[in-house]
């Protein structure tokens, strides 16, 4: 009788199994078979009122049963497990090969790269790189620089002067004056950054431009050590040996100083339109530190001494990428920058 309605439930379940559409059907299908309350539980209490050997062989029977649709409906829901991850798989499908979306990276500027390339090449040599602020004291970019009162860097239509007395520096010099105060020699340091002229811009004059100083104070510096840290510095930015010559020029701050040309590198020295037929391309100012101004900074030029030099990025891009308007660096026009 129970072995009778433990195979109408089987059968009954299977059918249901196999109708199932989607896993709630089958865990219902599970709940009425072999649920604490289902069927097959309900058979399972009858069971006490047969008899002995009767009982044994229904019991094997439930247990089957039991065993068999429990399986078969395990696999019925592995079936859709695997259905939804399929389509699941399907759906959400993305190529991780393809270039990630989002801003185009950017590039440095031009004027910023060469300024990290010479920073690095000094770096090795041992300098340190000083920051200092763009808003100056009257002292500290022109007294402490010998440049005397009546000097026409001072006068207004050169410089940017704040209402307070203050200006904007008009080269970076000021920062190694900062330098000389607070370490002292030897000293090894460049000043990289913006300066500011009061000049009406043309295709060669801005009134922001980008400058690298550097000096080294030590003992009995000479212009032999000059000669050899601008040579080391020109073969870095221009990739190859190039042949220097120095002129007498003319700056407060250093005794003696110098013009540095190079030979143009572009036509080797043969002349052209770049050297203006000369063979020869201004290229940096330079000297020996004017022992007045080591004196003003607390440094005694009895015991030190030392070279500094002033160089402008901004034409040394302009001679690197043959820019013929400075006023493309600062335009913003990405025309112009995407090409660096
Ligand atoms: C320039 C700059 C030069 C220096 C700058 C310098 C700085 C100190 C002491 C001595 Cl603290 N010199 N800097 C030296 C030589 C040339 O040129 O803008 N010239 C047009």
């Amino acid at each position: 009788m129970l072995e009778k309605q433990i195979s109408e439930v089987q059968a009954a379940a299977l059918v249901r199994i196999g109708a199932a559409r989607s896993p709630e059907d089958l865990e219902s299908v599970r709940v009425d078979v072999l649920g604490r309350k289902g069927a097959l539980a309900l058979i399972s209490k009858e069971m006490g009122k047969l008899a002995p050997e009767e009982r044994a062989r229904t019991g094997k029977l439930l247990n089957q049963a039991k065993d068999d649709l429990e399986s078969l409906i395990l696999a019925a829901q592995n079936k859709f497990s695997a259905q939804t991850m399929a389509v699941r798989l399907d759906a959400e499908w993305i190529d991780v090969t393809l270039p990630a979306p989002g801003p185009r990276p950017g590039s440095l500027h031009p004027i910023t790269q060469i300024q990290m390339e010479i920073e690095d090449l000094f770096v090795s040599l041992g300098f340190m790189v000083l920051d200092g602020p763009e808003v100056e004291t009257e002292y500290h970019n022109f007294d402490a620089l010998n440049i005397p009162p009546e000097h026409p860097a001072r006068d207004a239509q050169d410089t940017f002067w704040l209402t307070d007395g203050n200006l904007l520096r008009t080269h970076t010099s000021p920062v190694q004056v900062r330098g000389m105060e607070r370490f002292s020699p030897p000293l090894r340091m460049i000043a990289p950054g913006r300066a500011f002229r009061n000049e009406s811009v043309d295709a060669s004059h801005e009134h922001t431009f980008y400058q690298l100083e550097g000096m080294m104070i030590d003992r009995d510096v000479s212009v032999a050590h000059l000669l050899y840290f601008m040579k080391t510095l020109l073969a870095e930015i221009f990739r190859r040996e190039v042949t220097v010559r120095l002129r007498p020029g003319f700056f407060p701050f250093v005794e003696p100083g110098f013009e540095l040309d190079i030979q143009c590198v572009i036509c080797g020295g043969a002349g052209c339109p770049v050297c203006k037929q000369s063979g020869w391309v201004e290229l940096l100012p330079c000297g020996l530190v004017n022992p007045n101004v080591l004196r003003i900074s607390g440094i005694d030029p009895e015991k030190w001494n030392g070279f500094a030099f002033g160089l402008g990025l901004t034409r040394l891009v302009m001679m690197r990428y043959g820019i013929d308007d400075i006023r493309l660096l600062q335009s913003g026009d990405l025309r112009f920058l995407q090409q660096f």
